[in-house]
Parts: C-alpha cells; structure tokens; sequence
C-alpha cells in the first residue's frame, strides 16, 4: 500500500486555489426572455430562445467569460409560473439552483411584478442571496417610474430597464454584477481543497464498531471524502482501533486526521503530535458556518452564569432525524461543562420566530450542514449584529469535550 500511496508526492505542488466561480441564476416567467439574456451575456447562443413558452425544460448551466469579472457560470431556468405535474416539477427543480447560486436576476417584463415574483424573492431572502431585477423587452413597454419605485423601495435591490437585441447594451447589468455579487462567491467552496494539495493524504478515521441502523458512513464523511477526491487528494479511510498498529506503514505521512468527535481525545493521545487532526463536525462547521465567529465565541461559553438564556436553533425538518438528539445532547453538554442552571429555549429556524434576540447569551446552531453556507449566515445575521455569541452543535460539542483548541489549529 505504502507504494501504492507513494505517487508524485510533492508537498509543495499546491495546485489547490483559493478561488472560486460565481454562479448566478437567470429566474422570471415563460417567455420574459431568460435564455435571449443568457445568450447576450454568453455573447453566442448557448441557450434555447423560442416564442412559444415553456422551451427551457430543466435550469441549464453555462460558463461564461465576462471582461470585468472574469468567469461567472449563468444558470437559465424554466418558468416560475410552469404548470401541471411536469411544470410543478420543473418549478422544483428552478428552486433547487437555489442551493447553488451567490446572485440572482429576476427578469420581468411590462411591468408585472406580481406574486410569483414576491414568492421568488422571498425564496432569495429564505436563501440570503443577492439579487437584482431586469425589466426585459423594454422595447414594448418601458419601465414605469413607479414599478421602479416600489421594487427598489420594498427589496433594498436595483432595476434595470432592458432589451434584448442584437446590439444589446449590457454595461449597466455587468456594472451591478459587479457591484453586487458577493466576495464570499469568489471565495472557494471547496470543503478542504484550500488547505491539502493534490497527493497529499488525509486519514478519515471510522469508529470501530459502526451502528449498523445508522449505515457505515454518514453524509458528512461521504460529502468530505467527495471533496477530496475532487481535488485530486488522497484518503484513507481507517477504523480508529486500527491507528496505532498502521500508522508507521502509511505513506506519504498524513496531513490530517479526521476523526468522530467522541472519541477524538482517546486518539489523540495515540497519533503522533505533529499530526494535524481534527473532527468530521469542525470540517464541517468550517464550510457552511461563519467559523472565525464560532471561534471567537465558542470559548464565551465559558463565562456563562446561573439564569443566562441560551438559544437553540434547529435546522432539520424531520424530528426523527439525528439532529434532533442534538439539541437534547447540546443541554446535557452545556450543563455538565458550565456546572451552572441556564434557561434553555428551542426554536425551529424555518418558523421564523419573533423573538427579541437581544435576550439571549449564547446562540447555537444544530444541523447546520442541512443548509447552505448562505442560509447559516442568514439565519445568524440578527444575532451577531446583536452582539450574541453564535456558534454550532460541533463546535460546541468540541468545546465541551476539551478537544476545541487541538481540533481547529489546521485551520487557524
Ligand atoms: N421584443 C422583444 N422580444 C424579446 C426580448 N427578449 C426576448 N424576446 C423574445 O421573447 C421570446 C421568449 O424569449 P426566451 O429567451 O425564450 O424567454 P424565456 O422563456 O424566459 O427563456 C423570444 O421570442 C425572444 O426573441 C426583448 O427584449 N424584446
Ligand atoms: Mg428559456
């Protein structure tokens, strides 16, 4: 195996950037022109344009060179206002790119800014992305001042009057691209690509008995060891009772260790001390969360006192799901770490409760990698700008166990 391993390996052939590509999705009715605005930013026709509405069947995805940005991937949907069986599916499948995007266009034409529009904006705030509005075919009917008025005053976002044509005047759309898409979109999305390079090797370590209701690997190990062969990286996937026997015969020489929570301060004291290792959950928390805040105030757990009020803040949908155990098991944590008798209040993050933030001490987030980076940072937003002290079940659960500091140094 050690030659197996032993491939071209280079510590300083870091080929991993640190940059990523924004993705921008096109949404609007049938026929407002979605695929024509495609094909002018494309500047070819890569997208479908028909007078008959309903041609764009499934979101298509194109890549597209523009002067002042750089690379930017467009993805053309379908209708929002699809319907029947087919239509409702192709709607769903509009509102999964979601998931995906860092800015939005919403194209409207003749001024109709209606509820299929409010509902979509309220998709774009339920996913904190950024968006814009294009009044399309402008050429028919032009962009009413007060269409323009109410949009702008009521979304906080920008119009756009436009047609198009052949000689399309695209400048001010690009200039709002510019100005409003993200810094994070341009920023890697990659789950460890910015810290191991190509060949470098990675231990996932598994427990040794693995619940057989619960399957023999989780999601999250199954989307790291994804993002790591996507970056041509090694791994090596080994049970933690197997560690001390393998160890001297592993080549090259890990870059870091990943390992269950639970029993990460049992390996420690088994794997040498240069070996970088943290927790399948930190992994985690790093990608989808606001990480530099959760380890700014994970430690504020700390000065906790009798009576403090702690929010919890559950993800998941399905309260059969595991997540669920969490926000008992974070309680159990917290008291047994703190010694101290806080006042606990759970909410679901999609009932969009009105609470008054401001009386909480301490924030915490449970199945956060059920969402996307954008909706964790949305969902935190009120409370950091309140100055509450916001963190994860895993890092919390890293907190308590000890094992915080050792846990998060590779990425500090
Ligand atoms: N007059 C006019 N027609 C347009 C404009 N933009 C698109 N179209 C036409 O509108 C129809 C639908 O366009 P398409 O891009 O397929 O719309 P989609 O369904 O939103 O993708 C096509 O016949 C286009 O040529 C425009 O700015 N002005
Ligand atoms: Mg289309």
């Amino acid at each position: 195996m050690a030659d197996q391993l032993q491939i071209s390996f280079d510590p300083l052939n870091k080929l991993v950037s640190n940059r990523s590509i924004p993705c921008i999705g096109i949404f609007g009715r049938k026929n407002c022109g979605k695929s024509s605005l495609v094909n002018i930013l494309s500047g070819r026709n890569v997208a479908e344009v028909a007078a008959t509405s309903g041609t764009t069947k499934e979101p298509s995805k194109h890549h597209v060179f523009i002067e002042t940005i750089g690379d930017i991937v467009l993805f053309d949907t379908s209708g929002i206002d699809d319907y029947g069986d087919a239509g409702e599916k192709r709607v769903l499948m509009t509102l999964e790119i979601l998931k995906v995007i860092d800015f939005a266009v919403l194209v409207i034409t003749g001024n109709l800014f209606a509820e299929p529009e409010k509902k979509l904006v309220r998709d774009f705030q339920e996913y904190s992305i950024p968006f814009v509005v294009v009044h399309n075919k402008s050429d028919i009917h032009e962009l009413a001042a007060i269409t323009r008025g109410q949009v702008e005053l009521a979304y906080q976002t920008k119009m756009i009057e436009f047609i198009c044509s052949e000689n399309a005047d695209t400048a001010e759309l690009i200039s709002v691209f510019k100005e409003m898409i993200p810094e994070s979109a341009f920023l890697t999305k990659s789950i460890l690509g910015d810290v191991i390079a190509r060949n470098e090797l990675v231990l996932l370590a598994v427990p040794d008995k693995i619940n057989a209701r619960e399957g023999q690997l989780t999601s999250s190990q199954i989307e790291i060891t994804r993002d790591l062969v996507e970056n041509y990286c090694l791994t090596l996937f080994i049970r933690q009772k197997d560690l001390p026997a393998r160890l001297e015969n592993i080549s090259p020489f890990p870059k870091l260790a990943i390992l269950p929570t639970s029993s990460f301060k049992q390996a420690e004291n088994i794997l040498p001390k240069e070996m970088h290792l943290t927790t399948y959950g930190i992994v985690m928390a790093r990608y989808k969360g606001d990480f530099k805040k959760y380890i700014e105030d994970t430690p504020k757990l700390s000065s906790l006192k009798d009576g403090d009020k702690v929010l919890i803040m559950q993800a998941a949908t399905d309260n059969t799901s595991p997540e669920y155990k969490e926000q008992d098991e974070l309680q159990t944590l917290i008291n047994n770490f703190s010694g101290k008798k806080l006042d606990y209040t759970i909410v679901h993050i999609f009932d969009k409760p009105f609470i008054n933030y401001r009386q909480f001490n301490f924030a915490i987030i449970c199945g956060s990698f059920l969402l996307t980076k954008n909706q964790v940072t949305g969902t935190l937003k009120p409370l950091v700008e309140l100055n509450v002290p916001v963190s994860s079940f895993d890092m919390v659960n890293a907190y308590t166990r000890g094992i915080f500091l050792r846990a998060i140094s590779p990425f500090i």
